[in-house]
């Protein structure tokens, strides 16, 4: 099998991504609230794709995980009094040194509520943040599943591009892993 590909999957608590791993893995079940880490390994068109969701509350130590092939901020994009805060979030992480040219999706949740900030919206409050590197600002619901399959297809297209990283340490210190098939 193919060696898997590491996404660091990252937002402010209450984001949803949680929720977004287990849309993405088809396992809706045990959605509990996250303090510590969760791996979910997935196959998407014959990658392996491992996804470390690095809970919110622990914002100081996500750069600890800055040796990913590809980050995913995940912005709840219907509680706008955070998007600033959220915004400040990735921008302090992204002055990691180790995350300089790695790509960035930015998931804008919660679209099925119709109230969220679109993500041309929230483009141009990341677009500062996210210059200089491969990045994408895309909607999706991590609810419905809709615009899940187009974040996958982005992050595939871009692990396709760069060379997996150095993992010595990485996800060493994961509270559990979970395999789905
Ligand atoms: N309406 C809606 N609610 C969502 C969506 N994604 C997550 N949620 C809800 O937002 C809350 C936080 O989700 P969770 O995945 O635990 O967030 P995390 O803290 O970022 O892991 C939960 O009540 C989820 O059901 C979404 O796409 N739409
Ligand atoms: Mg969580």
């Amino acid at each position: 099998m193919a060696a898997d590909r590491r996404i660091l999957v990252v937002g402010l608590e209450n984001a949803g991504k949680t929720r977004l791993l287990r849309t993405m893995s088809g396992d809706v079940t045990n959605l509990m609230p996250t303090r510590g880490c969760i791996v979910k390994t997935i196959s998407y068109e014959g990658r392996v794709l491992s996804l470390l969701e690095v809970g919110g509350f622990a914002r100081s130590v996500w750069r600890r995980y800055a040796n990913a092939d590809c980050v995913v901020f995940v912005v709840d994009a219907h509680d706008r009094g955070r998007i600033y805060e959220a915004a400040t979030a990735l921008a302090q992480l992204l002055r990691e040194p180790r995350l300089a040219m790695v790509p960035v999706l930015v998931l804008c949740n919660k679209m099925d509520i119709f109230t969220s900030l679109k993500p041309e919206v929230l483009l141009t409050l990341f677009a500062p943040v996210l210059r200089g590197r491969p990045s994408a600002v895309l909607g999706c619901s991590a609810m419905t599943g809709d615009g899940v399959p187009a974040a996958l297809a982005w992050l595939a297209i871009w692990l396709d591009r760069t060379r997996p990283r150095n993992r010595r340490t990485l996800f060493r210190c994961c509270c559990y892993s979970l395999r789905s098939s």
